[in-house]
């Protein structure tokens, strides 16, 4: 545990045990590709010491050839390939929604989210391999080996799911590496799960076990957990089975620089963030120096070759002496943008 708070030393801690911390925004917004030891992180359990000679990965339920592989033996057996895509918590930028009221989870700012190069083999080849059915009412569930505790629930196994056509895409990876660099253990070493477009929750790290089945998986943070509810029900009130399961992220954008509640000089500044709409392109971002009552469109950059990554966006303002409210808000290629107030999306989960 040492050598992860020396690597991560220089994130905002939200919690030591589970190990949960996101980057300064600066340097998040500093680099297209977000390096590791600036990747935040998200974990609910204890952050297993793996070793990819002796770790296995197994294959099973409704397959024709159960597999069970290590790490060298899943490398040497399927084509490498590498994805450039977002990993991004479902609680990212929940401290705004704090602003409302009140929720349940970390405090999030807008960095629980990154931008990274991932190598791995593709989950439907492994898939293919075992001779799995691929009827797209089926889904393909993941069990992990950290152990995560609950006061009601008590010890067990990280584990969540995802439709079969989904685990059926190409972009859908069992990955060994970010930026050409092997996973850190708190990443997930030596193999985790990368759903480009899912909400990271998809995404297991220290994948132990994947089970074709025909309904999703009944781990709790599968079937209790990361679902969306409406803003009149409560701890209390709350039917997870009306729930609704997230797995594509919705459009989000996120002012990075200035900080909030920056004291500037007059005059000229630069505005910065980055923008996702996941399996949409973001066409556009707007920024707004008065709280949304008019609106400025800002530059643009994104890698055309990597539908999977973020856009970062850019805008110069002049900012006269006084108070400002700056606002962002993107569009996607399907013509939506963002709500207009933080109410509209208010959850006691954040
Ligand atoms: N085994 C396991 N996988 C996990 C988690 C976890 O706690 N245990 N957290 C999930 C959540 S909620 C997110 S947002 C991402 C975070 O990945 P990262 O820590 O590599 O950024 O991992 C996901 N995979
Ligand atoms: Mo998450």
């Amino acid at each position: 545990m040492s050598n992860l708070f020396c690597r991560k030393s220089d994130l905002i801690v939200h919690s030591k045990t589970p190990f949960n911390a996101e980057p300064p925004l600066h340097r998040l917004r500093g680099r297209l590709m977000t390096r590791q030891e600036d990747f935040y992180v998200r974990s609910h359990g204890n952050i297993p010491q793996l070793d990819e000679r002796t770790h296995r990965l197994r294959v099973t339920g409704m397959v024709q050839a159960p597999l069970d592989l290590s790490v060298p033996e899943l490398r040497a057996r399927f084509p490498v390939r590498t994805v450039t895509a977002v990993m991004q918590c479902a609680g990212n930028r929940r401290a705004d929604q704090q602003q409302v009221r009140p929720t349940l989870g970390d405090p999030w700012a807008p960095g629980a989210i990154g931008n990274t190069d991932w190598t791995g083999i593709s989950l439907a080849d492994v898939l293919e391999a075992a001779g799995a059915e691929k009827d797209a009412i089926l889904h393909v569930a993941f069990d992990a080996c950290d152990e995560v505790e609950m006061p009601k629930e008590g010890r067990f196994n990280y584990g969540a799911s995802i439709p079969m056509a989904k685990a059926m895409a190409p972009e859908v990876l069992l990955a060994f590496a970010m930026n050409g660099e092997p996973l850190a253990p708190e990443h997930g070493y030596p193999l985790r799960v990368v759903v480009p477009g899912y909400a990271g929750v998809r995404s297991p790290k220290w994948l132990s076990t994947i089970t074709v089945q025909n309904k999703p998986s009944s781990n709790h943070m599968q079937a209790r957990d990361y679902k969306l509810v409406p803003a009149d029900v409560t701890e209390d009130t709350v039917d997870w089975d009306k729930g609704v399961t997230i797995y594509d992220m919705p459009l989000n954008s996120a002012i990075c620089e200035p900080a909030a509640r920056a004291v500037l000089k007059t005059g000229r500044t630069t505005v910065r963030g980055y923008a996702i709409a996941t399996a949409r392109d973001v066409v556009r971002v707007d920024v707004s120096i008065d709280g949304g009552r008019s609106w400025r469109q800002a530059n643009l950059e994104h890698d055309p070759h990597a539908p999977w990554s973020w856009t970062f966006w850019s805008a110069d303002l002049d900012l006269p002496r006084g108070d400002h409210e700056l606002t962002v808000r993107a569009w996607d290629s399907a013509g939506q943008t963002q709500p207009a107030q933080p109410d509209d999306t208010w959850n006691f989960k954040g």
